[in-house]
């Protein structure tokens, strides 16, 4: 700390809030010999903890992760009582870290921080206190938590209220004596949810305003046992590994299950295990497309309906209790007795949407109805998430521009830690992080790591300013829509949509791709000497973006099929060509979640033809004959199956309303050239031969596939002409392999980095072929084939970012050249496979729409013709 002639103190960084955020950032910045003070308006430190301290709250995650996790010594000094630990035991550990690390001496309390201003000629943060002192900081640092901002929402006569009137999120020291009094609860968010089992207990009377009902499950609540205690303790560097590299920051398995692939009967016995089990996303962790289909979400949905129906004795309060949005995509909610208490004879329910609140008069609560009188009114109506804390600081960055215009038409950040025009300055769990969506603990630490990182890189190359670049954020923001918009969580009404306060802007307010992903992008931005930041020294720009070059280039890189990569970094895929063949196709299987949910389809037949083909059939309803696809799945020769295909065939079947048959041919190296080819073309012949028999029009085939699947289907197409049939009316060619060359433009520029690469390439080539002059054959190479002439239709897809886009798009130009009618469209911004990834990439979706519209049209043609 410094003091200049007007004396203004003066610190390297200034911290707002000294609750689980502030704390931890205070640590590490003063054990790194940094000057720092911490700012906290409430007369002790807690944050969080020190406000909601109202009946019955309590952590909902469970307590043996909700805890630091940088030092074993406060891991192994400290013992948690219960399950879920109440608020007061939490803010006992608060104080317990604080004194431990004694922390006290540089947070000042009772201040309020009502204003921050960055000057740019100094290149300093002037932060104002409320008592109008000012401070100096060269880092302006917010650990003001996403839930501070109390709501209180704007009810007509609201302060003529004459009784006692409460906020959970300011409850006050002294005990509430609710005992005889007639109590009002407006919300049942998560705090009401905890509060209201706890108030009816004692009040004469509670009646509760609920606007939406909720989902919940049962805590099961219990004291920590002594094993569990010692295991945690024990296994502590492996569980919070689990957390790091986890969706939510506590450990849990992925999943890859979908609702279809069990019956009605085996979901219920996985429902009714979770909701025994009782943590917070144990339901929502059930099946992987309960976050992503409405058909999925609805069967859990109606499970917890079920539950609700059987607690809540009065059919007409159970009615009322029903929630209808999605399950899961406001945050779950555990409760202890929540639906119990409305048996109580001393609780009532008011369903505020078949009877709003009009206004709040001096004895109580008036609705459409009637007047519900009170001594006590709670209000449970939450917070202005994540955005309002901030808000609330008037922070003013380069060029006069406030945060609150910034962010008037949409909230910007890059990686939900900084934001462009305001340098030095760096959010703790801002919005577009995943904190909110996840243990925040887990999140905090994680920030205030890398900030910690980011100072000491900046010392090193003497740095004065850091800042994020607007492009950068922009397309950080666009990620976190665009994940969210993957999922039912923006098709829902929640806080994290900031659609709980009035007049809010409707926007995804988190990174919903898990906090393990979340760590890994944070870090690679960094090990790229920070990319998307600029970081100047005295005016000079000292680093730049990381590979300047890379990065305009992946700026064109659609923001879904970005992430799916990094996904797959955190996943820890090895490179394909390090593997066998056997592991290679185990590794596959960790490909299934990009799919989605699969579709139902009327028939699905699993058989084999021809004495050794495994194939599947796709039957749409109604009545056949159907015109048929016969489909080769990719992957080199070498990997893949009918699962990993699975979801866009059934798509296509219903979208193009025609038989789908996908073939599961021998694969190489154990069958090397040309037993694939073989297999393609004995299984169309099949389909040709026995077409009545699974409802198929044989003069209506076609053949598709994608990457060597798409190399199938073209050889296929060759063959059939040549060697007299059966007929074939269209070829659907997805990225296809056409030849055995490693050299054209799109190799060089996608060698490496977006999924498929040159070296896995030359691996599959490698695996396939018996020997080199193979690799000239028209069967294996067909872009080398002389004669390309009366073969059928072709639409053929390539991908921006795919080693294989020129040489789908050469042979898209030979087959025109060769007369053949092409359709060709080329996804400008996506990468190889995108196409059975419609679960993690829109465009997917949009292309297989694509196959199956031309499919419809060329089939519609073909029947019109033979008519
Ligand atoms: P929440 O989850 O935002 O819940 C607030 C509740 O208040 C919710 O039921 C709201 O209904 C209700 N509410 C808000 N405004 C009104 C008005 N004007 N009239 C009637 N009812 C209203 O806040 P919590 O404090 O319970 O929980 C916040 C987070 O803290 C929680 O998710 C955990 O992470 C911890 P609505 O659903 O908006 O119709």
């Amino acid at each position: 700390m410094t003091s200049d002639r007007q004396n203004l103190v003066h610190y390297d960084a200034v911290v707002v809030g000294a609750g689980f955020s502030g704390l931890y950032m205070l640590h590490r910045l003063r054990d790194a010999g940094y000057s720092v003070r911490v700012y906290e308006a409430a007369p002790d430190i807690g944050g969080t903890w020190y406000f909601n301290r109202y009946p019955g709250a309590r952590c909902d995650i469970e307590s043996i992760y909700y805890n630091y996790t940088f030092s074993e010594e406060l891991l192994n000094e400290w013992t948690w009582s219960s399950k879920y630990a109440e608020q007061h035991e939490i803010l006992r550990y608060i104080h317990f870290v604080a004194d431990k690390l004694n922390l006290r001496e540089d947070i000042q309390l009772n201040t309020k921080v009502t204003s921050a201003r960055y000057d740019e000629k100094s290149q300093k943060w002037e932060i104002e206190l409320e008592n109008s002192s000012k401070i100096i900081a060269k880092y302006f640092i917010t650990g003001v938590g996403a839930l501070s901002a109390s709501n209180i929402p704007n009810i007509k006569g609201i302060d003529s209220f004459q009784g006692d009137f409460y906020h959970t999120g300011e409850w006050p020291q002294k005990k509430v004596d609710f005992k005889n009094k007639r109590v009002g609860i407006i919300g049942t968010g998560s705090s009401g949810i905890q509060a209201i089992p706890v108030i009816a207990q004692e009040a004469g009377h509670l009646t509760v305003f609920q606007r939406t009902p909720q989902y919940s499950s049962p805590a099961h609540n219990k004291p920590l046992d002594s094993e569990t205690i010692r295991k945690t303790k024990e296994n502590f560097k492996k569980i919070r590994q689990e957390m790091y590299a986890s969706m939510h920051g506590i450990p849990s398995a992925a999943r890859t299950r979908s609702t279809v692939q069990d019956s009605p009967e085996e979901r219920q016995r996985v429902y009714e295990e979770a909701w025994q089990e009782g943590g917070l996303f144990s339901l929502l962790y059930t099946y992987s497309d309960i976050p992503i289909t409405p058909e999925a979400n609805k069967t859990v949905a109606e499970f917890v309906r079920s539950k609700i129906k059987k607690i809540v004795h009065d059919p007409e309060t159970a009615e009322k209790l029903m929630p209808e949005h999605y399950y899961g995509m406001k945050r779950p909610i555990l409760n202890t007795n929540y639906f119990e208490t409305y048996n109580r004879q001393n609780v009532s329910l008011v369903d505020l949407r078949s009877t709003p609140i009009k206004e709040i008069t001096k004895t109580g609560v008036r609705t459409t109805e009637q007047e519900y009188e009170l001594d006590i009114l709670v209000f449970a109506t939450g917070f202005d998430a994540l955005t309002g804390p901030l808000l609330k600081l008037n922070i003013e960055g380069k060029d006069g521009i406030t945060l609150k215009n910034k962010w008037a038409n949409g909230v910007r950040t890059y990686l939900g830690i900084s934001t462009a025009g305001f340098p030095n300055m760096f959010m703790i769990t801002g919005p577009q992080s995943p904190s909110v969506l996840s243990n925040v603990i887990v999140s905090i630490e994680q920030h205030v790591d890398w900030i910690m990182d980011c100072l000491e890189y900046l010392n090193k190359h003497n740095a004065d300013t850091i800042e994020a670049n607007p492009e950068f954020e922009q397309m950080w923001s666009q990620q976190c829509q665009a994940i969210a918009d993957m999922t039912l969580l923006s098709k829902t009404d929640s806080w994290y949509m900031g659609a709980n306060i009035e007049g809010k802007r409707r926007e995804f307010l988190a990174f919903a791709g898990g906090v393990g992903p979340y760590r890994q992008i944070c870090d690679d931005v960094a090990a790229k000497s920070y990319e998307g930041f600029t970081i100047l020294s005295d005016s000079q720009k000292v680093e730049t973006d990381g590979n300047e070059k890379i990065m305009n280039r992946d700026a064109n890189l659609d923001p879904q099929a970005k992430f799916v990569l990094e996904q797959l970094k955190v996943l820890g895929v090895p490179p394909m060509e390090t593997l066998s063949p056997q592991e290679a196709r185990s590794w596959t299987s960790n490909f299934s979640l990009l799919a989605g949910a699969p579709e139902k389809v009327e028939h699905v037949i699993n058989r084999t033809i021809d004495g050794n083909i495994p194939v599947r059939i796709y039957i749409p309803d109604g009545d056949g004959p159907f015109p048929a696809l016969v489909y080769y799945h990719g992957g080199g020769w070498v990997i893949g199956d009918l699962d990993i295909v699975d979801v866009p065939c059934r798509r296509i079947a219903n979208q193009a309303n025609c038989v789908v048959v996908s073939v599961d041919y021998r694969l190489a190296p154990e069958h090397k050239f040309p037993a694939a080819i073989e297999d393609a073309y004995t299984a169309v012949k099949w389909v040709a031969t026995y077409a009545d028999s699974i409802q198929v029009d044989s003069n209506r085939i076609a053949v598709g596939g994608d990457s060597a699947g798409g190399n199938l289907a073209t050889v296929v197409s060759m063959m059939a002409r040549d060697k007299g049939g059966p007929s074939i009316v269209q070829q659907v060619l997805l990225y296809p392999v056409t030849n055995h060359g490693f050299d054209t433009k799109s190799y060089v520029e996608n060698a490496d980095g977006y999924f498929l690469t040159r070296p896995t390439m030359i691996w599959f080539w490698n695996h396939y072929l018996r020997d080199e002059q193979d690799g000239i054959n028209p069967y294996a190479s067909p872009l080398l084939a002389d004669d390309l002439s009366h073969l059928p239709p072709a639409l053929v897809i390539t991908a921006g970012f795919d080693p294989l886009r020129d040489e789908g798009e050469a042979y898209a130009e030979r087959l025109k050249t060769a007369g053949v009618p092409v359709e060709t469209t080329r996804y400008d911004s996506m990468i190889h496979g995108f196409c059975w990834m419609p679960g993690a990439i829109e465009q997917g979706k949009r292309a297989i729409d694509q196959v199956a519209s031309t499919l419809k049209r060329t089939f519609e043609t073909v029947r019109t013709e033979t008519l």
